[in-house]
């Protein structure tokens, strides 16, 4: 039985899309959701007054960071997460998995598990799927994730079957080192751009007692193509009644794509980090706030969107604040970015509920413009 109590509200005619919420300690989460990056125990230049008043339902944090920095005994301390950063709705946290595999030149991989060098002061660290999940429990996260082993996804077929072999013996680990702990825990579907090993990968997963499943090694140097080929692959492997997360993504309209291939749940660092660039979403496409043409810029960053950043200030504020490299110019365009993302997810979220996502995906695919960076 799963620790979240996952229920499927509706199922889009015409598109694999679905409406659901499930429970965790610290409330319920309505999805598709899109998760706020919060790596350090704080979502950059946002308070927890700022995220709630965005409506963020649920934050991501990551092990790998924490581990390092402040260290489990001050989360043991303080008796978990949400009372050392204020924050009393769910918080979900990555394995470590993603982290180290950044790391190629200083880490070790073996069976038992990745040993690497703290980019804080250089120590030597070593992570195991047991390991991770203690610190996860130190953490007291609502949601862990196993600790995976995420590979480029342009990777062969003999390199990518190792992994993802690994991968799931790591995740049968993490099980038995979850115990009788009330967190959830998801397992992580690897197997890089070969069908075959996607397929394995998700049918070995659903059969152990995961609370949910996320989808891993995508937005990792494949095509748009590739990526909504592989999601789409995963979710027809995957069961029904379980949350599914689609890991590290992403841009509005690879949201849209992948809630449209039955993904409930994201999480990416774009919105505060092109934030931070000066960078803000609008309904008509992005806006670099820096460019001169904003200098005397009376009007909202945009029109249609009710959140306070554009209620109460011009874009020449903003480029001001901007060129300034004012924390307040991050601050406020990290609001406007992270309400663009949740209001997107609520349309998205109303669509299925209304039973005409496929008109408003079909509309928004148009919209949203594709733009990389
Ligand atoms: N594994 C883990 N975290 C992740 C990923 C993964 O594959 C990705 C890939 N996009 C982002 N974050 N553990
Ligand atoms: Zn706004």
């Amino acid at each position: 039985m799963s620790r979240l109590a996952f229920t499927l509200e509706k199922e889009s005619p015409g598109s694999k899309a679905r409406a659901a919420h499930f429970t965790t300690a610290h409330g319920e989460v309505r999805t598709p959701v899109f998760m706020p990056v919060g790596t350090q125990a704080t979502v950059k230049n946002m308070t927890v007054d700022g995220l709630k008043a965005v409506d963020a339902q649920v934050l991501l944090a990551n092990t790998y960071h924490l581990l390092l920095r402040p260290g489990p005994e001050v989360f043991r301390k303080f008796g978990g997460i949400h009372r050392f950063m204020d924050w009393d709705r769910p918080v979900l946290t990555d394995s470590g998995g993603f982290q180290i595999f950044s790391l190629p030149e200083s880490r070790v991989m073996t069976e038992a598990g990745a040993q690497f060098r703290s980019y804080v002061d250089g120590a030597v660290h070593f992570l195991s799927p047991e390991s991770s999940i203690a610190m996860q429990r130190a953490i007291g996260s609502d949601i862990m994730m196993v600790l995976d082993q995420c590979i480029p996804s342009t990777a062969s077929h003999a390199e990518t079957e190792t992994a993802m072999h690994l991968t799931h013996r790591w995740a049968v680990r993490s099980l038995e080192a979850r115990g009788d702990s009330p967190q959830a825990l998801f397992g992580i579907v690897q197997g890089a751009c070969h069908r075959d090993l996607r397929q394995q990968s998700a049918e070995f997963l659903r059969a152990l007692p995961f609370d949910g499943l996320a989808i891993g090694g995508l937005a990792v140097g494949e095509t748009h193509e590739q990526r909504y080929e592989f999601c789409g692959l995963a979710t027809d492997h995957l069961p029904k009644n379980l949350p599914r997360y689609l890991m590290g993504v992403g841009t509005p309209i690879d949201i849209l794509e992948s809630v449209h291939r039955g993904v409930d749940m994201f999480d990416c660092i774009i919105p505060t980090q092109l934030a931070q660039r000066g960078t803000a979403f609008t309904s008509h496409g992005r806006i670099h706030c820096r460019r001169g043409i904003y200098k005397f810029a009376e009007t909202p960053l945009d029109a249609a969107c009710p959140c306070p950043t554009c209620t109460r200030y011009s874009r020449a504020y903003l480029h001001h604040l901007t060129k300034s490299d004012e924390v307040l110019g991050w601050h406020l365009l990290s609001i406007h970015n992270l309400s663009f993302y949740t209001r997107l997810m609520a349309e998205i979220r109303a669509s299925i509920l209304a039973g005409d996502f496929l008109a408003y995906y079909e509309r928004q695919r148009v919209a949203l413009v594709r733009e990389d960076e």
